[in-house]
């Protein structure tokens, strides 16, 4: 370490700084706080075991801005808890074979002193667990009151199953490519009865209220919250078909049905009727389908295959011009979407134009759609926009897309034709067949069907010491003592639900506990709901943007509704007022160049401005870039570690000043010596101060003191905003060591009572940063005084003082006496014009005057050229 200094001050200050008290204690500045209440949550992490340097960045954050707050006189929330349902836990117990729970219990004590380590303040007398009975139990009466109210039902459905881990998957679940975000294996598809929440139930809330966060969250989530949601706004048409002698429609839903004129086949799904239907007798066609469903998970939607199959003996027609066209089976066509079925247009629609491309090489391609300007562009050959209908469609030449599909919706009527609106969201598939999550607290009876677990029962607590193999369905299944009951309803011997909730269930109400933490009867009271909601900043990473957001909003709108939360403010129930996004912290990361290896910090020289490596065997110079850190890449670093090196305040005051908050972080850990110097001078600061609590007074400032005030309002200004709006917080680390160095270099032309206040001010700015440089210099300063024992991090955020001070445009005028300069004067205002006794008025008294000058007769005064000249002629 190259200052051991800032580990002592960690020590010293530690407990100081885990306890925050309210700044009401402010002995200089009486006021009370405010006592509005400012709930700041930063996202709870999975007990992992250790802290990464990812959650020192967003709890540094989160910590700074709390400490800001309550400056501000706030009654701050600032609550932690964990995230302590999943995976990782039960393969731990599979793995190495400790009890879930244990191995949890024991991960949560460890990450709770990496905490304190970083010197951050939580309310840990709200703290939540979701994995602890005295919380689930309110995940299970969430479960069932979602249940009561209809917004939680069992369909059969098929579902996205996980080979590897054996687990239904949610669609969100399952990236682009078909793989389960978690074991990685490739989905398959599966028919199962399962859990679903009806979030589709507040779909325009969810989407309408994304309005309400303009300019509060991120535009970029707003965006992929919208397209999750996905409103869709079209027609749904139908096209007469005939099978032999059977009459049916095949109904389709378009967003373009001005392309209708241009439609040359007809696409349906693999699990459409009318193909089910053909596929009976027919191997070709069942074979195809067998392929297609293999694939339909592998991948995408947009890189669908192309595949198609020809439908035989249907006839197919165009409802508003007559003809008919070919259908054909298409991969591409998803079965879950509109109603399942395709209107190919090929001359406008990229998709379809690729797929009539593989299946009708030979046939032309219909443009019926044409730009209504020169410059409207074509996209790979085909024109994708809408525009104006062309010659080929004969009477409807020359309407607008927009007319086009009027004119088509009334042309067509209702037996044909209608507007439509369709939605990509789905509801939210909850169940798992896992062991460690929340039980779902109802029991399956043969003559009641599905019962609720009575609220006086709950929880339902998760049965321990089971033999989880991680294979084979549901491990709950095999707690005999524990599935079979008696049913609520008739006593008759019953079974419990054997699967447990998606552990996104835990975190989709977590914000909520925290203002209630302790209440055993509800998940959060009324009255306390609507005090401590909404969160006014959350802080957390970019990675749940969908999922947790979405389903934490979702339960918001069902507490509002259900009257959990009565009166969210603006009636939007929206839990999150503001959000912040942290980037991504990046290691530098070593490859070998001729083998693309991923080198060990023990394989590499690095001199100490990273500008520099060498590998160690073979002296080459290794490929560096800047990657997201992860073990098998070596990059990682460990912030306690870091924080044992250069001491709390130094890592977080770099962390915050390396880059803005949702930029990635390179990590450069050489560079925090910079940050420490600047707090060493601070504290040097404190030292050379002198103490006068008396009011600086304005009037009487000097030159040096009025440009000290100003860069010091400046600063309060600068660092006040930047807090506030959360957007450029590595900007007030460089507005304080501006401060700092404008001090250093002014203090001492200052009265003791601008020294005082400059200096106590800075360090009201720096507490929130680096607190335990800052009580030290407070402590420093204070020794002796009446305000010895007080806490900066006690005081009030300085306030930016309105009052002006000009610094004055003080200019050195050179006094000649008869023709020869003797002396020269500063002098602020104009001379140009000035009276004869007003020029003596300045030099009078001056020693040097006094010299040459006093005692004679003045003949003349001339003001030289631009005023900087002033020649007596005396006598
Ligand atoms: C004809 C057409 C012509 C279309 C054209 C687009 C452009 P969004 O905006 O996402 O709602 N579609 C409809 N149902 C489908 C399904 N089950 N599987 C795959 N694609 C489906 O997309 C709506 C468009 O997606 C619809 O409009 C339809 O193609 C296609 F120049 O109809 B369109
Ligand atoms: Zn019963």
């Amino acid at each position: 370490s190259t200052y051991p200094e800032f580990t002592a001050l960690d020590a010293k200050w530690r407990n100081h700084l885990r306890t925050p008290k309210p700044v009401a204690a402010d002995p200089t500045n009486p006021t009370k706080g405010n006592n509005e209440k400012f709930y700041i949550l930063s996202m709870f992490p999975y007990p992992s075991g250790s802290l990464h340097m990812g959650h020192l960045r967003v709890y540094t954050i989160s910590d700074v801005l709390s400490r800001f707050r309550r400056m501000q006189g706030y009654d701050v929330i600032h609550p932690m808890g964990w995230d302590a349902f999943g995976l990782p836990a039960e393969n731990a117990a599979i793995e190495r074979n400790v009890s879930a729970k244990s191995w949890t219990e024991k991960n949560i004590k460890a990450m709770k002193e990496q905490f304190e380590a970083m010197g951050v303040a939580f309310d840990w007398d709200r703290e939540v667990t979701t994995c602890s009975p005295d919380y689930y139990a309110h995940t299970q009466r969430l479960f069932l009151q979602l249940f009561k109210h209809g917004l939680a039902y069992r369909a059969n459905s098929t579902v996205n199953w996980d080979p590897i881990d054996e687990t239904v998957l949610a669609n969100e679940q399952v990236s682009a490519s078909g793989h389960s975000w978690r074991s990685g294996a490739l989905v398959e598809k599966k028919d199962l009865e399962q859990w679903f929440f009806k979030i589709t139930a507040f779909k325009e809330q969810l989407l309408d209220d994304l309005e309400t966060l303009k300019d509060a969250w991120p535009e970029r989530v707003r965006t992929m919250q919208k397209n999750w949601i996905g409103k869709s706004s079209g027609s749904k048409i139908r096209f007469p078909v005939k099978v032999g002698d059977a009459e049916s429609k095949v109904e389709v839903f378009t967003t373009r049905l001005d392309t209708l004129p241009g439609v040359q086949y007809l696409a349906l799904s693999t699990a459409h009727p009318l193909v089910t239907a053909a596929a009976e007798g027919n191997e070709e066609l069942q074979k195809f389908i067998a392929e297609a469903k293999a694939n339909a998970a592998a991948a995408g939607p947009e890189n669908k295959s192309k595949r198609g199959f020809l439908l035989p003996g249907i006839e197919c027609r165009n409802p508003l011009l007559g003809e008919t066209m070919p259908v054909f089976v298409a991969e591409y066509v998803l079965e879950g979407y509109g109603e399942g079925a395709v209107m190919g247009v090929p001359g406008h629609d990229t998709r379809d134009h690729a797929f009539w491309l593989e299946n009708c090489p030979n046939e032309p391609i219909r443009t019926v759609v044409e730009g209504t300007t020169e410059a409207s562009t074509k996209e790979e050959g085909i024109f994708t926009k809408k525009g104006k209908l062309t010659d080929s469609t004969g009477e409807y030449c020359g309407l607008s897309s927009a007319e086009a599909v009027k004119t088509f919706l009334e042309k067509l009527g209702p037996e044909w034709a209608e507007e439509s609106t369709q939605w990509r969201l789905r509801d939210w598939l909850v169940s798992r067949q896992r062991y460690w999550g929340t039980p779902i607290p109802v029991v399956h009876c043969k003559s009641c069907g599905i019962v609720p677990v009575p609220d006086e029962d709950l929880p339902i607590e998760l049965p321990e010491g089971i033999n989880i193999s991680g294979k084979g369905g549901s491990p709950l299944s095999k707690a005999e003592e524990w599935v079979n009951c008696p049913c609520p309803a008739c006593n008759a011997p019953a079974k419990r639900d054997t699967d447990t909730m998606d552990t996104f269930i835990d975190s989709s109400w977590y914000w909520a506990r925290y203002i209630d933490s302790k209440n055993p009867k509800e998940l959060v009271s009324p009255e306390k709901a609507d005090k401590g909601l909404p969160v006014d900043l959350y802080v957390g990473g970019v990675e749940h943007a969908i999922l947790h957001l979405l389903y934490s909003r979702f339960i918001a709108k069902f507490l509002a509704s259900s009257g959990i939360w009565p009166n969210p403010s603006n009636n939007t129930a929206e839990p999150f007022k503001k959000l912040i996004t942290q980037g991504m912290v990046h290691g530098l990361t070593f490859t070998c160049p001729e083998t693309g290896r991923f080198l060990k910090p023990e394989e590499v020289d690095v001199f100490p401005s990273n500008e520099e490596a060498i590998m160690r065997i073979g002296g080459k110079v290794p490929n560096k870039s800047w990657e997201k850190m992860s073990k098998s890449k070596y990059n990682g670093v460990d912030p306690v570690t870091c924080i044992g090196n250069h001491g709390a305040d130094a890592t977080r005051a770099h962390v915050l000043f390396a880059a803005p908050v949702s930029d990635v972080l390179n990590w450069e850990e050489f560079k925090i010596v910079g940050v420490q110097r600047f707090l060493l001078r601070v504290l040097k600061l404190a030292k050379t101060n002198n103490f006068s609590a008396v009011e600086p007074e304005l009037e009487k400032f000097n030159d040096t003191e009025k440009t000290v005030w100003n860069i010091l309002q400046q600063t309060v200004k600068n660092v006040t905003e930047a807090f506030a709006d959360t957007i450029a917080l590595n900007t007030t680390v460089s507005d304080l060591m501006k401060l700092e160095n404008s001090l250093s270099a002014n203090l001492k032309g200052c009265s003791p009572a601008v020294q005082y206040h400059a200096t106590q001010s800075l360090l009201r700015l720096l507490a929130p940063i680096a607190p335990a440089v800052a009580e030290e210099g407070w402590e420093t300063m204070h020794k002796g005084t009446k305000l010895e024992g007080s806490k900066v991090l006690e005081m009030r955020w300085p306030e930016v003082d309105t009052r002006e001070v000009l610094q004055s445009a003080k200019k050195d005028i050179a006094i000649a006496i008869n023709g020869k300069v003797r002396f020269t004067l500063q002098v602020e205002e104009e001379l140009g014009g000035a009276e004869q006794s007003a020029l003596l008025g300045l030099v009078n008294g001056h020693e040097q005057w006094t010299k040459w000058g006093a005692g004679k007769e003045v003949k003349k005064v001339i003001v030289g050229k631009g005023g900087k000249l002033v020649n007596f002629m005396l006598r």
